[in-house]
């Protein structure tokens, strides 16, 4: 009997990612010095970290091709979020991409990343940011809940725009949160792997902020958490507040553009 052909290979598995240790300690840094490129391991203690970020450059073979394809194949939606006591329109496109449907490349990347991590990736959120305009402010996905012990992948086509990783310290401090000094900026684009692991999503924020650039970047995510430690349950602003004057209700929602 002739053996059924073996599927064409799209991805890239045979690279390593490379560890990029993030800053726990406060290194004593200069203004000169902020938003520290990922090399300068002055001040990393990657023995001690919980939070750790794996990153595989040029992991697509193809990487205009699958971003071409996911821009005119992929079901784009607007949605919006829910600030305090509004929704606001999220300044980029998503879609729910389900694992049955993803096409060969992503659930190649999807399999790879179950393998190489040893749990399951399925289904994989998609983001469309059409150009510098579209952005993702400063977040952790604290939806994941157990925030202990988690990963989010991200595989990133398009423009290779900065992302922000920065300590979470205390978020209701104003002057801390726009403490830009322990920043790690990466620059994941045309085919990129990015893995955020341990406790980056309790520990870290990240995002994707706005650029003049008027180029189109895709990133699909996939994430897991291990449930284990104690659940966050602090609220969220997405959660919203009711003011019993008002008719607007907290709640997601989406429409296709
Ligand atoms: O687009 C990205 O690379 C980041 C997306 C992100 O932060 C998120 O969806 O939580």
């Amino acid at each position: 009997m002739a053996e059924a052909p073996l599927p064409e290979l799209l991805i890239r598995r045979d690279l390593e990612p490379t560890r990029i240790p993030l800053r726990i300690e406060a290194p004593d840094v200069d203004a000169g010095e902020q938003a520290g490129a990922a090399s300068d391991s002055h001040g990393v203690s990657e023995l001690d970290a919980s939070s750790w970020c794996d990153y595989t450059t040029g992991f697509i073979r193809d990487p205009e091709g699958l971003l071409e394809e996911l821009i005119t194949e992929v079901k784009w939606e607007q949605s919006e979020i829910w600030r305090y006591d509004h929704a606001v329109p999220e300044r980029r496109l998503g879609a729910h991409l389900r694992f049955s449907d993803l096409n060969p490349a992503l659930r190649q990347t999807a399999l790879h990343l179950s393998a190489h991590y040893r749990v399951r990736f399925t289904d994989a959120t998609a983001l469309y940011y059409r150009n510098g305009n579209d952005f993702q402010g400063r977040h952790s996905d604290r939806s994941l809940k157990w925030l202990d012990n988690t990963l989010v992948a991200g595989l990133v086509l398009g423009d290779s725009r900065p992302f922000q990783l920065r300590p979470r310290r205390d978020w209701r401090d104003p002057v801390a949160r726009a403490d830009a000094r322990h920043d790690v900026v990466l620059f994941p684009g045309k085919g990129d792997l990015l893995v955020m692991g341990g406790a980056c999503q309790r520990e870290w924020v990240h995002g994707v902020p706005e650029t003049t650039s008027h180029e189109p970047r895709i990133s699909v995510i996939w994430r897991w958490t291990s449930r284990n430690g104690r659940p966050d349950t602090a609220p969220s602003y997405r959660e919203g507040r009711h003011y019993s004057d008002s008719t607007n209700r907290p709640g997601p929602r989406s429409r296709r553009v």
